[in-house]
């Protein structure tokens, strides 16, 4: 598999070298509102420190964006008034990834609606 590379658009927002739509931080994660939103609240959760995707994520890099994932779903539910919650992440092109670092999508769900495609 091939390994790190920081000039991925996320170590940007990281760097600041690009701007974000910040939602959440704390020392080991950073959580960030999606530019092709799937669904309202659609955002993102990655880890500060250099991973590729979830296949080479270490144990406490999944905790820590675990236990965020679970911060900023709660807040979803409140603030847009989502039913539900549903939670993706693809590793390897193979798999759905296009952005090369590790990053969780938090989609806010309301009864019987449908995910917006991608794009
Ligand atoms: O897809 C990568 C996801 O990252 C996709 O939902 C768009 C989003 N994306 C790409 N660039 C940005 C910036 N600059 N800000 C916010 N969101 C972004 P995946 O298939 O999960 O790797």
């Amino acid at each position: 598999m091939a390994t790190y590379d920081d000039s991925n658009i996320f170590a940007k927002i990281l760097r600041e070298e690009i701007p974000s739509f910040k939602v959440y931080e704390d020392d080991e994660t950073f959580c960030f509102m999606d530019i092709m939103p799937r669904a309202e609240g659609h955002c993102l959760v990655i880890p500060k420190t250099p991973c590729r995707n979830m296949l080479d994520a270490s144990p406490s890099q999944l905790a820590a964006c675990m236990a965020t994932v679970q911060k900023v779903s709660n807040a979803c539910l409140r603030a847009f008034g989502a039913d539900g919650i549903t939670l993706q992440q693809f590793s390897e092109a193979a798999g759905g990834q296009e952005v090369f670092h590790l990053h969780f999508h938090i989609l806010p769900r309301k009864e019987g609606d449908k995910l917006r495609p991608p794009g």
